[in-house]
Parts: C-alpha cells; structure tokens; sequence
C-alpha cells in the first residue's frame, strides 16, 4: 500500500462538532458520549452525508420510470425563457408543486390517519366495547356535538330537556368517524370558522369533501400526465390541508380531550435529566396519546411500582420524545426528555430502560443504538415496524389496553437489573409551565366572568401586546438544535408579540426555560411583560402537540369573534413560523395556516429555489388569494423582524398603530411616569 493510501486509511472518522449541532447542554454532552463509544447517531451523519442539490431545490420528477428528471437552476440563473422541462414536457413549476402537494399529503395522511385511530377508539367507548378508556371530559363532548350536527337536547312534553348522554356520543362517534370517507357534503368543522374565511374557501371552490378524498386527489393530480398548472395544484393543496387542519388533526384534538381530558395549566419540567438513575425509566416516543394514556395509568398503578420496588428501583420514571411527550405532559405533567433530535441521545445515557414508540418521526437508527446498551425498542403500532431483529413488536389494541400497556411497564421493570454501560444522565432539566388551551388562555387573560377573548384583544388594541405568533414543528438535524426556535421566540417577546408553541418547539421552550411566568420580566418588551405579571402567565403558552395547531386556528377565531381586531383571520396581527422544519407534516400544517390567512415564515430552506415563478407564487400571489401567504427565512432574527412586521402590518390596516406607538414611548419614560 502507498504512504499516501495507508493515510487516507486510517483517517479519523468525521463526526459532528457538538457545541455546533445543538445550544442544548445536555444535548452537547450525550452527542459527545455517544462519539466516545462509537455510537454514531443523526448528528454524525449530517456531516458526512449532504443533502442532494437538486432534491434541495425541488425540481427532480420521480414520478414515473422516464426518470427521475433533474431541472436544477443553472448556477448563473436563467436569462429569459425558462426552458427545462422532463421528458414528458413538464416544467419546473410543475415538477415542484407536484413535489410541494405530495408533501401535503403525507403530512395531512399522517395528522388524520392519527385523527382517525383516535375517533375508531372513541367509537369503542361510545358503543362501550372498552373498559379501559373513557369519556373524561362530558363538556367537551357536549361542546363540539353541534359541529357535527348532533343535538344535544330533545323535546319531551313540550319542553326542551338534555338527551341522553350515551346517545350523543355515538352519534358524536358515528359522524367524526364518517368525516373520512362521506360520499357527499363538506367537512363539518369547517363553519367553525370565522364566516368571512369559510365563505372565500367556497367561492374558491376549495371546501374538502372528506378528508381521504382529499389525500386521494392529491396523489391522482400528481401523477404522471395529469395537473400540469402549479396553480390548479396549489388549490387541491389547500383543500387538503383544509382537511388536516379544519379537519382530522381538529378532530384527534377534540376526541383526545374528550376521552383523557382537556389540559389546564399544570408545572412540570424539560429535558434529559428528567430520567432517574435509580427509576425505571420508560421514554415514550410517537404521537398517539391513546397509547400514552395506558402507559401512564399502568406505570402509576400500584402493581406496577411495587413489583419495580421488588426488581430494586426507587420507582418508574416516564418520559416523552415528540409530540407523545407534549400529550402527557399536558395532561398529566409528565415531563419531555426531549424533542426529535434527542431520541438516540436518551437511549445513549444508558439508562433508558425501554423506549416504547408509535408512528411518526421514529428514527430506524434507534434500533441501531439500543444495540449498544441494554434498552428494550418497542413498536407498538401495526403500521409502523423495523426490520431489525432487536426490535420487539407488542401490537397494542384498545380492546385489551391496559392489559398491553403492563405488559409493556413490566418488561421495562425487568431490564432494569440488566443495565450494562455506565449510566450518563445530564443533570440539565428546566422547569416548565404547560397544559394551555383555548380556554385556559380564555379564562387567564379573560378571568372567569367575562368567558371570552376580549381581555386579549384589548390588550392588543391598547399596544401592550403587539401580536400573537404561533411558533411550531420540528428539529432539523441540517440547522443547530433549538438555536433558532429560542432565537426567533426571544426576538417576538421582547418585542411584544404573544407566542404560542407546540410539537418540538414547545419542548425546546421548556427545555430552555421560556415557559415560565418568570421569563416575562426577563426576555419581554415592557408591555407583554406587563400583561404576563398581571394575569400570572409566560409570555410563550404551551398548546400541545403537532395536531394541537388545530388549537391555534381555534384561538385565532376566538380572536376574531371577541372583536375589534377584523372580521377575519387574514385581518388580525398574526403570524406562524416553524423554524426548523423538517417533516412533511409541517408542509401541510403551513399551507392550512396561510390558506385559513396567516402569513407564515419558515426556517431553514423550503424546496423551492429551483422553480422561482412556483417559489413567488406561495410567497406573493397567495397573499390575495387567501389573505396569508408563504415565506421562508434561514436567520433567525430576520425571521422573527419579518413577522413583526407583517404584525405591524396588520396593525397600521386595522388603524391601532398609534396606540402602540404610545406604549412604545420608552422604558424609561414610562417608570419616570410612573414615578
Ligand atoms: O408532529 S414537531 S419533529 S414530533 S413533526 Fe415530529 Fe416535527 Fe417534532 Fe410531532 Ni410535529
């Protein structure tokens, strides 16, 4: 062998820089672990492999075997006609939306298919073929009947009196369920919102029939030889994702509520050292509460903690990973260990005893990582398996949950006395303040007696509050974890703009401390930080997980019904962001926030560069078509200033700048005043 290829040999591998790929310490410090024993995980492999350019740009067609056909932008950019196009003729701008409305689609099947395994489970409860779940929250059932056209009381005698409760809810059941696959109408949650907006989705012609059709539709559309006008797409796209966010990801809301409980505001904490070396610790990672909930009920039982106290453990510490992790802990305060890009890393402390997944957003490589150390991967979920022979696959069915679910406590119980590599658990957890939702925000900044958003609005009028933002979705291991969701919510708060978070973002809030009422008088502008001492709130509200965004749309028509700011979303000082987005389920929630009028920024990069007319069309034309429209912008602090300028924006329209500019006057001034 030459000098030159034994040092080429024996080169060290190249692996991620750990100060870099993450502002988390304890995320810092296991990616640096897991490098000391030779455990590679995502943040390794986004050194060593690079995004495809063309794929980055989205102009390759691979939809059908002529291909797949690359039309990447030359680098000098295009003088004059644009003539690329695949073989069949297609255009950049097609090749693009159809790749943009096949993102849509995934992410509107995956958030309603999620929808509809929670509806399926409720219609067991309302036919009462279940013992272990059941209808804790009546009033929630009570509340969202109407929407499905389910009355809620019959006339008896000549009088008007309360139906019978388990009546309601199988109808409640029946319907939601229909939702998916009616053969006519409309979606039924659709006239839930304010009538301006419903109306423009009409004239447009762009009311989803029922959610599947929808998905179905998008996928015919974009098939080889048919929609070939970017703009036509884009409407199917919308109807779509009308259909997520109006529709399934509402209808998982509401169910979820229904069956295990509203949230209220409750303390908790964030972040890997929420584990316990001397606990049982179970991390359950996925989206499908219905899970979840039997976990936690079986780990609190007092079987279950007794036979752990036999097997030598203090007790069983559970934690959550993505938006499983948000829906315990809105419910029941049990704490996130971490977003997306921490699920290797907690395995990598070693005292990860089972981690028990579900569908959406699970690394395969998890598989890979368990390997090395004693941790027990469990599937649960029949659509979502892996190949790997360590892999253990508990299918989990309602019929027999809880019976499941100790199956599952208990073979976590039993790894305990098998941990191997030394336990690593970082010490960095925060506290943290969650559980909000569109009526704990009504009742904090509204009080039990006025019951509405007035409170809120008027605050907005007056200038206190600037805007409200909604701040969303994901980690992306191609951006330094968490670094912009902090940056870019840091920059809306101290400028005064309300936040509200879910999916990972709100885990690296809490992760990061901004979920506290105490963050006010630290990071906000002086009139946010106002309002948030005196009703006792954080200045960033923790709203839930990714198919809790339907609790966003939810709050921005509370907005408009309360008055003052508008007749419609697109109207009011509003704005959404998912700063490091990398799921297509953030595509979908995207394009149901700006087709319902939010203008909405995301980070990172979107894959669009390659076809600039289909690019301007999303980020300009949309805006008079719907009111809100698309952006993107990679440096945080940008992102955020655009946001508020839109907000000021909104704010100079509806002609209550002025009395921002009052309250703007100056710190200073105003304790001279006060004074
Ligand atoms: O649905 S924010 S990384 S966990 S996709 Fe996934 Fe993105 Fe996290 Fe929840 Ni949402």
């Amino acid at each position: 062998m030459s000098e030159d290829k034994k040092e080429k040999a024996v080169k060290p591998k190249k692996v991620a820089d750990a100060m870099a790929a993450s502002i988390c310490p304890a995320t810092q410090e296991m990616i640096k672990r897991a490098q000391d024993l030779d455990i590679e995980t995502v943040f390794d492999r986004a050194v060593t492999m690079k995004p495809c350019n063309i794929g980055m740009q989205g102009t390759c067609c691979k939809m059908c075997a002529m291909g797949p056909c690359r039309l990447p932008m030359p680098k000098a950019g295009i003088e004059g006609e644009d003539t690329r196009k695949g073989l069949c003729g297609a255009t950049a701008n097609t090749i693009a939306a159809r790749n943009f409305a096949r993102m849509v689609a995934a992410g509107v099947a995956a958030h309603s298919d999620h929808g509809r395994a929670v509806a399926e489970v409720f219609l067991s409860v309302a036919r009462k073929e279940t013992d272990d779940y059941t209808i804790k929250s009546p009033e929630r059932l009570i509340q969202i009947a109407p929407h499905f056209g389910v009355d809620v009381t019959v006339e008896k005698d000549g009088e008007e009196v309360d139906r019978d409760f388990d009546e309601i809810a199988l109808e409640v059941a029946e319907k939601a369920l229909a939702e998916w696959g009616k053969p006519e109408g409309e979606l039924a949650y659709l006239k839930r919102a304010p009538a301006p907006l419903y109306e423009r989705w009409k004239k447009l012609g762009e009311l989803p029939r029922n959610i599947d059709r929808e998905i179905v539709e998008i996928m015919h559309r974009t098939t080889m030889g048919v929609d070939q006008d970017y703009k036509n797409i884009v409407k199917q796209c919308t109807r779509a994702a009308l259909a997520d966010g109006w529709g399934g990801a509402m209808i998982a809301t509401d169910l979820q509520d229904v069956m295990f409980g509203a949230p209220s505001p409750l303390q908790s904490e964030a972040n890997m050292g929420i584990m316990k070396e001397d606990h049982v610790n179970i991390i359950i990672h996925g989206h499908e509460p219905v899970l979840s909930e039997m976990i936690v009920a079986a780990a609190q039982s007092a079987e279950m903690l007794d036979y752990a106290k036999k097997k030598g453990a203090n007790g069983i510490q559970l934690g959550g990973i993505c938006c499983t992790g948000n829906e315990m802990l809105q419910r029941h305060g049990v704490p996130p260990a971490g977003t997306f890009l921490q699920q290797e890393l907690a395995i990598v402390t070693g005292a990860c005893d089972a981690m028990v997944v579900d569908v959406q957003c699970v690394f395969q490589n998890l598989a890979n990582v368990a390997k090395c150390f004693h941790t027990k991967l469990i599937t649960t979920h029949p659509i979502a398996k892996m190949e790997q022979d360590n892999v253990i696959h508990i299918e989990f069915d309602e019929h027999h949950a809880l019976e499941d679910a100790k199956r599952i406590v208990t073979m976590a119980i039993d790894n305990f006395e098998n941990r191997k590599a030394e336990v690593m658990i970082p010490k960095h957890k925060s506290v943290q303040i969650a559980g909000f939702g569109v009526e704990s925000i009504e009742y904090h900044l509204g009080g039990t007696f006025r019951g509405s958003y007035y409170t809120l609005n008027d605050n907005i009028i007056n200038g206190r509050i600037r805007g409200v933002a909604g701040v969303v979705g994901c980690n992306n291991a191609r951006t330094k974890h968490n670094d912009a969701h902090i940056t870019i919510i840091k920059e809306l708060i101290k400028n005064d703009v309300l936040v509200l978070t879910t999916g990972c973002s709100a885990i690296a809030c809490g992760t990061h401390g901004l979920l506290t009422p105490e963050t006010a008088q630290v990071y906000c502008g002086p009139g946010l930080a106002e309002v948030c001492e005196t009703v006792g709130i954080p200045p960033v509200l923790h709203l839930g997980s990714c198919v809790d965004n339907s609790r966003i749309l939810m709050a921005a028509t509370e907005v408009i019904k309360a008055g003052g700011l508008g007749n419609d979303i697109c109207e009011a000082p509003l704005a959404g962001s998912a700063p490091e987005w990398m799921s297509e389920k953030a595509i979908a929630i995207g394009q149901y926030f700006v087709a319902s009028g939010v203008y909405t920024v995301f980070g990172y990069h979107m894959p669009l560069d390659g076809a600039p007319e289909f690019r301007d069309y999303l980020y300009k034309e949309l805006e008079t078509i719907y009111g809100g429209m698309w952006d993107c912008e990679p440096d945080p602090v940008k992102h955020a200033q655009k946001m508020i300028a839109h907000i000021d924006k909104k704010r100079k329209e509806l002609g209550i700048d002025k009395a921002r500019e009052r309250v703007l006057m100056d710190m200073a001034d105003r304790q001279a005043l006060e004074a």
